[in-house]
């Protein structure tokens, strides 16, 4: 079932990917527009000025105990990305309509825990690692083929776990800073909906309290790190909101239960945005199975996976994933200026003079090591261009009980044609024939871009492309 939509690479043996040659197989998927896309490491954490350089630099700050690793190649192994950590053979996120694979035993990493097992070998306790990732996924406003995540981990001996030992002191001292703060994060989790404790904690009663107190230092750890991050923005909010006429909403967070092959219990945090909630990061408490691969023993901990773009989003404002590639100078002059577009509106009314159009006001009173609490002004929407496609499903062979398409392979036709220019791709028609039993879908891409106008014969030209391409590749039958 190989969908290669990489026309060049479909009449060769291998396929070139960093600088190396990869054999390819019934597995390979990798399309021009992500092979093209490849860096040995990653550009956007490492831009200054960048929202995502801001916010590592934040997270850095505020976890200072940890360790920053450098990030390896994006280019892994199966083993690595999913079998160490204990990923069934037929766990979902395996399947090559949702992993870019080069061949059956190498892929693209589709998060960095990928890089647990390497890294606690290694001897590392308490680290974090920021890398790209990459996964095939929905076309919206919150999701991207390329993404960046920040793992961090700790570890610590189980002696440190005993009464009176380190990990508890920690989780008191930071229970008592979440007291007092203005964020109110919801948590009503039930261990065992979250998976419970893992069997070999269940089983020792002294590694049974040490996961339970791993949890509470997990969730304090997290708790403080939303606070560090979020409490500015918040206050900042509130703020406006109490001033009439604001639309502003202060910040609301949520802890739900979640499952995660490596961890035990495991969860998501996600965050109120723009009305919906909005998914920004998993984490458990590590099985020592995992620990166990990485021969570290008599050790206990946590780890976690931040979607650093969805945090960036809620943090500055930003609309639309996309933007975080955009190399206009409406995006990134915003994020440029050490001042924050608050004092900068301020300095503005006080002096009439604009600060506007890249400038950077010589800074003060703002220390540089501190996140700048920018709000991102939509610079102006382009208007959208709606084009659907609907088509008839190739039959399914009576052999195979997959499905005869995913629809994740049609967004990535879309997206290796048309890129950025596709805001957001919604199935809004689904139904199967009565007497042929055929199946029929439609599909409504929104195409606009975020810097510049597109004309309608542009649009139609490109919709051309697509439509031709899901017929060739993907064998639909056009209605
Ligand atoms: C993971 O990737 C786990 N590795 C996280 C983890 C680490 C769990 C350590 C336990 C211990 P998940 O698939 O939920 O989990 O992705 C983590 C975050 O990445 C999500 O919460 C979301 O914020 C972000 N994310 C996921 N898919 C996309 C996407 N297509 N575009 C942008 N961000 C995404
Ligand atoms: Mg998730």
């Amino acid at each position: 079932h190989r969908n290669l939509s990489n026309s060049t690479a479909r009449s060769q043996q291998s396929i070139k990917v960093l600088d190396k040659e990869h054999a390819i197989d019934d597995y390979t998927n990798i399309p021009t527009s992500i092979n093209s896309r490849l860096q040995p490491e990653p550009r956007l954490p490492q831009t200054v000025s960048h929202p995502i350089n801001l916010l590592c630099n934040q997270i850095h700050r505020s976890m200072p105990e940890f360790e920053v690793i450098k990030p390896p190649s994006p280019v892994v192994t199966v083993e690595d990305n999913f079998g160490s950590l204990g990923f069934p053979e037929d766990h979902p996120g395996r399947s090559p309509t949702d992993t870019y694979y080069i061949n059956r035993s190498t892929c693209l990493r589709t998060h960095t825990s990928t890089h647990e097992v390497d890294t606690f070998s290694k001897g590392h306790t308490k680290w974090l690692l920021t890398a790209d990732v990459f996964r095939r996924d929905e076309i919206d406003a919150s999701h991207y083929p390329i993404f960046h995540q920040m793992e961090g981990a700790c570890v610590y001996d189980l002696s440190e776990y005993e009464e009176g030992g380190r990990v508890k002191r920690e989780c008191e001292e930071m229970e008592q800073r979440l007291k007092t703060s203005q964020i109110e994060i919801e948590d009503n989790v039930d261990i065992q909906e979250a998976g419970g404790y893992q069997p070999a904690h269940e089983q020792d009663p002294k590694k049974k309290v040490a996961a339970q107190l791993a949890m509470r230092h997990l969730k304090a750890s997290l708790n403080n790190l939303v606070l560090d991050l979020f409490s500015e923005r918040h206050a900042a909010d509130v703020a406006s909101e109490v001033a009439a006429g604001s639309t502003a909403e202060p910040l609301r967070v949520r802890w739900i239960s979640a499952s995660f092959p490596f961890t035990s219990p495991s969860f998501e945090i996600e965050v109120m945005f723009r009305g919906k909630w909005l998914e920004i990061l998993g984490c458990g408490v590590v099985m020592e199975r995992t620990l166990e691969n990485a021969k570290v023993t008599n050790k206990l901990g946590w780890a976690f996976g931040l979607g650093l773009e969805r945090i960036a989003m809620v943090l500055f404002q930003i609309p639309d994933i996309r933007l975080f590639w955009s190399q206009d100078p409406r995006f990134l002059s915003q994020f440029a200026s050490p001042k924050s577009s608050n004092d900068k509106k301020e300095h503005e009314s006080k002096t009439g003079v604009s600060s506007a159009g890249g400038a950077s006001v010589p800074d003060k009173t703002t220390s540089p090591s501190k996140l700048p609490l920018i709000t991102f002004k939509p610079y102006s929407r382009y208007p959208p261009c709606y084009k659907d496609v609907s088509f008839w499903l190739p039959t399914k062979s009576s052999t195979s009980n997959t499905p005869a398409l995913h629809e994740n392979d049609v967004f990535e036709v879309i997206r290796d044609i048309a890129g950025d220019l596709t805001e957001d791709v919604v199935l809004i028609d689904d139904f199967v024939h009565p007497k042929t039993q055929k199946q029929s879908k439609c599909f409504r891409i929104n195409y606009r871009s975020m810097d510049r106008n597109l004309e309608n014969e542009e649009v139609n030209q490109i919709h051309a492309k697509v439509t031709q391409r899901l017929v060739d590749d993907l064998k639909v039958e056009l209605r």
